[in-house]
């Protein structure tokens, strides 16, 4: 049972190469007949290893609500998955807290009953019980990095499933130009939402364009379980090649409107904070550099890249978008 539900990502060598390269190399020892445990690399990964190299099909029966554990190869990492323990204790939830020690607080909001409801210029508007939509919509599971505008990050093992899927079964009508993300605020379990100073609730925005780019992802799991309350559980965004604060927590509708959304930080702090909030360590945020960031778990400090290193999939999104400001 163990060793069936240890996840590749949980090795140690996962976290040293790039997951595409690791997988390919255990095809190619698998090819020559080297064998699994012993390729890896003796010692913990020895008593860790599969028998074989081949993934296992894990029928979604068998896995927790909202989990997969078919890893999406398209989209590398890059780099070390950050230690659970470190992206699950240390979050950014207004509602709860200005702090980031939420943790425990969030344990406090219910993850079910849960529904989401899809809204506006759409044909199929409804609203969804998010058990009905996790058996309608296939799950994945995708490495990606995070990049907060506080110029910390991290490397999370998301599962989930496409925004775009979620889009094509409300059916939105041609002058649905904006997608616009409401979240939980509910005062019983977020004691953050009694500072009316704050324009709650937590809201956000993409563009059609963005919203159907295939980066953009709806988060219902991490590293192999539910996603835990504090970091959006149980339905998330997660838009990777932007700041965090564009992957709204704890979605609970889903509109399609003609006009640009107001969110949440650009509402409280227009000179800082903006609808695009596009990754780039060119340009500063007024207070600090954007130029590094800070990993999660190690301390460690490396160079931000243009669109969080997701350029070549979603640079294209922009091309044609002048006396913006992309990158705030
Ligand atoms: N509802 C809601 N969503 C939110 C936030 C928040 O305060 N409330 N913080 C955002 C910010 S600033 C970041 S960096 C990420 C942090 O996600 P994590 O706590 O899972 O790392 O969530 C984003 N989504
Ligand atoms: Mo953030």
């Amino acid at each position: 049972m163990l060793i069936a539900r240890r996840r590749d990502w949980a090795l140690p060598e996962s976290q040293v190469t790039d997951e595409a390269v690791y997988h390919n190399r255990r095809a190619l020892l698998k090819a020559l007949g080297v064998g699994g445990a012993l390729a890896l690399g003796g010692g913990k990964a020895l008593a860790a290893a599969k028998p074989t190299p081949a993934k296992p099909a894990a029928t979604p029966a068998a896995l927790p609500p909202g989990v997969s554990t078919n890893l999406n190869l398209r989209y590398p990492a890059g780099r070390a998955l950050t230690a659970e323990k470190a992206a699950t204790t240390y979050n950014n939830y207004y509602e709860i807290a200005t702090d980031k020690d939420i943790w425990q607080a969030a344990q406090a909001i219910p993850q079910r009953p849960w529904s989401i409801e899809l809204a506006g210029l759409c044909n199929q508007p409804k609203s969804w019980a998010i058990d009905d939509l996790l058996k309608k919509i296939p799950l994945e599971e995708r490495i990606y990095r995070h990049r907060c505008v506080e110029a910390w990050a991290m490397t999370v093992p998301w599962s989930g499933f496409p925004l775009s899927k979620l889009l094509d079964l409300a059916d939105p009508k041609p002058e649905a130009a904006y997608v616009r993300f409401t979240t939980l605020a509910n005062p019983k379990v977020m004691p953050g939402l009694s500072d009316p100073t704050f324009p709650w609730p937590y809201l956000e925005g993409l563009t059609m364009a963005e919203a159907r780019n295939d980066l953009a992802f709806i988060g219902t799991g991490m590293y192999g379980k539910p996603m835990p309350p504090q970091d959006g559980g149980p339905i998330r965004l997660i838009t990777p090649w932007k700041y965090g604060f564009k992957s709204a927590k704890a979605l609970v509708k889903i509109e399609f409107v003609k006009k640009r959304p107001m969110n949440f930080w650009q509402a409280i702090n227009p000179d800082e904070y903006g609808f695009w909030a596009n990754v780039n360590p060119d340009v500063p945020h007024p207070r600090w550099s954007q130029k590094t960031e800070r990993l999660l778990g190690t301390g460690e400090i490396v160079p931000t890249r243009i669109f969080n290193g997701y350029g070549s999939f979603v640079a294209s999104l922009y091309a044609g978008i002048k006396n913006q400001p992309l990158f705030m």
